[in-house]
């Protein structure tokens, strides 16, 4: 069908890498299929003409066999070899990947001496003392293993808000191609921007009087359904393979905006908002605003009563009631069909769903004081990208111009330093030389875009940079970021931490915390003495973009930016897709309430040129 494009090839090739590493096959092999993956990963031309044009097995790292497979995976979306090799592996044992310390090699030798193939089993096992027991285990790995799988339970059930918009999103534009839908809109955490999401929901608006059941027989039907676990009328849930949930829910026309709003949420967000429509004399539900009855809530079923105006529905959920309650004014869900009227009907300005999550945005939005959020268009650049001078992908030339395909005006190349020497960092001379290529590139006018010099130089132990203060000059900027020692106490880490930021060379820091969402706690410091430290030294913080960073939190960014920090959001990338990432800083950045003049990298070139120029004579 050739529907299936060059990321879903490359997946199938690194499960195949996996699984055959699992069976304990030659290294070789397993490292030609990476390899083959991160080929179609870079590859830039159309995936079908190389095919067609019989070029495949001449790409660096695609032999003839491999050329063979992904011609397969390619002309029918399916691959005999990898469905063979899925099935004579137990399904559990590529799960038992995703716990800390356990490769391919301890999770074969579990299988074999104690037959464990699911995480269940592990953990019994565990508990019984029998894995400490194998060679090459022993008490702490055990410790280790156990400490894993009470983690993964913790986090387990959430996903990285990137990848749940993956999702979502081919969802909601089939749900809004169907013929019987008006609107539709994803709710719940992800509209909100929040950098984990427990399940998706969808809302779907039909004519009133139409029947949902198509939408929700097409919602069932979605490839990735693995289960339908609830069906109704107007409602459908669905998990996907890999664990993911969502919740479709189908309404009238005329509850479109109610149920949006209700389902975006947060909880928190609804029962403010909720006890202000009381204060009112209102009662906002997922169903409408009616009349409140004497101070109880509403439960109009709006459903069943139909275009019927708001006092109708409202007689006849509060008989029973004092009768000769004062009518509060005619509200009803007549004529409300956006959020914003929504809001507006609570004497509020529309409040964007990233705010809304209990934290001072209805008084705000009453005040008239909510922030105008950044947007991804605001960004005319961004700093902290990688090459394959250190351990990115793609070339300072393809970085460049895959920046200056998205618009950008600058972009600013930060390669690890030496210290990182597992990242292949450079040393002064690799970092000096690049600073040259990029300079000379400047020059020759071959991008619109201009190129900044920087380093992500690391912050060592104590304090101290991976250059000196020489080196660090002949930079336009420097990313100080911490990537080792990591279990320092508290004190120590945040001492280490200031110190960077103390010193003058240093632009901004990176991933303040070092966490990994859903994998990895940060490490032990003081945010709030490090974002003085940050403000008094007028050092910018990065909000690093990459989903599953999204480092510094954005709960810390509404305060720390009132008082005077700025932000850059960076996207981290170690390839060209990679730059995208971006988006979810900007999601981030706006559930911290960050306006543009917040976030430096929406400076336009000549005065990022200026800003960064007066930052470093400083
Ligand atoms: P998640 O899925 O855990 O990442 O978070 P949400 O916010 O998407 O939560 P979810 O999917 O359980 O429900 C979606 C929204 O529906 C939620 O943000 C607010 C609304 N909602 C659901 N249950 C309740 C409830 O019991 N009370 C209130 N006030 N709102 C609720
Ligand atoms: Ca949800
Ligand atoms: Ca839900
Ligand atoms: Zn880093």
């Amino acid at each position: 069908m050739g529907g299936v494009t060059r990321n879903e090839i490359a997946d199938v090739l690194n499960n195949i890498a996996v699984l055959l590493e699992l069976k304990g096959e030659n290294p070789f092999k397993t490292r030609a299929y990476q390899a083959g993956a991160r080929t179609l990963e870079a590859l830039e031309e159309d995936l079908g003409a190389v095919i067609a044009e019989g070029r495949l097995g001449s790409l660096k790292g695609i032999g003839e066999a491999l050329a063979k497979k992904i011609t397969e995976l390619h002309a029918t979306g399916r691959l005999e070899f990898y469905e063979k090799l899925r099935a004579s592996i137990a399904p559990g044992l590529a799960g038992m990947l995703e716990i800390p310390g356990l490769g391919a090699k301890k999770i074969r030798a579990l299988h074999e001496k104690l037959g464990i193939d699911t995480i269940a089993a592990l953990d019994r096992a565990c508990r019984d003392g029998l894995v400490a027991g194998l060679p090459g285990f022993g008490e702490k790995t055990q410790e280790k293993i156990l400490a894993g799988i009470r983690n993964r339970e913790a986090y387990g059930r959430r996903h990285l808000w990137w990848d749940a918009a993956g999702v979502a999103e081919p969802i909601l534009a089939g749900l809004r191609g169907l013929p019987q839908v008006r609107r539709a809109e994803h709710a719940g955490s992800l509209r909100r921007g929040l950098e984990t999401v427990g399940d998706l929901d969808f809302i779907a608006a039909v004519r009133a009087g139409e029947d949902a059941a198509p939408v929700a027989d097409w919602f069932a039907a979605q490839p990735g359904v693995r289960e339908v676990t609830a069906r109704g009328a107007t409602k459908a849930s669905v998990r996907f393979e890999g664990g993911l949930q969502a919740d479709l829910r189908i309404v009238p026309e005329e509850q479109f905006a109610f149920a949006l709003h209700h389902f975006t949420g947060s909880k928190e967000h609804n029962v403010q908002m909720r006890q202000r429509a009381l204060a009112r004399g209102l009662s906002l539900s997922e169903w409408g605003l009616e009349p409140a009855a004497g101070g109880g809530t509403v439960k109009a079923k709006a459903a069943a009563t139909g275009a019927t105006g708001a006092g109708a529905a409202s007689a006849g959920a509060t008989a029973g009631a004092a009768a000769a309650a004062p009518a509060p004014p005619p509200a009803g869900r007549a004529g409300i069909d956006t959020e914003e009227k929504l809001f507006a009907a609570l004497g509020l300005a529309f409040i964007p769903p990233e705010l809304r999550e209990g934290l001072g945005e209805i008084e705000a939005a009453e005040a008239g004081k909510l922030p105008r959020l950044v947007e991804a268009a605001d960004l005319r650049g961004a700093f902290h990208n990688h090459t394959t001078e250190s351990d990115g992908r793609a070339t300072l030339e393809e970085m460049a111009a895959a920046a200056q395909a998205l618009g950008w005006e600058y972009l600013g190349i930060a390669d690890h330093s030496k210290s990182s020497f597992q990242a292949h960092g450079l040393d002064e001379a690799r970092l000096l030389a690049q600073a040259g290529r990029i300079e000379k590139l400047n020059a020759s006018k071959k991008f619109t875009l201009h190129l900044f010099a920087g380093a992500e130089c690391d912050i060592l132990r104590d304090g101290r940079l991976d250059f000196d203060d020489a080196t660090l000059a002949r930079l336009d900027y420097v990313v100080a970021s911490v990537h080792n020692a990591f279990s320092l106490d508290e004190a120590a880490m945040t001492a280490r931490i200031i110190r960077a930021i103390e010193n003058p060379r240093v632009t901004m820091l990176g991933h303040m915390t070092g966490r990994l969402l859903l994998r990895r706690e940060g490490y032990r410091a003081d945010a709030a003495k490090i974002i003085d430290a940050a403000i008094a030294n007028a050092v910018v913080i990065e909000l690093n973009a990459s989903p599953w960073r999204l480092d510094m939190d954005w709960r810390h960014w509404r305060r720390a930016a009132e008082r005077g920090l700025l932000c850059s959001i960076n996207p981290d990338a170690h390839d060209t897709a990679a730059l995208a990432y971006v988006a979810a800083g900007v999601n981030a950045a706006r559930k911290g309430w960050l306006d543009k003049a917040r976030v430096v990298n929406t400076l336009p070139l000549a005065r990022m040129k200026a800003w960064l120029r007066k930052r470093a004579s400083a």
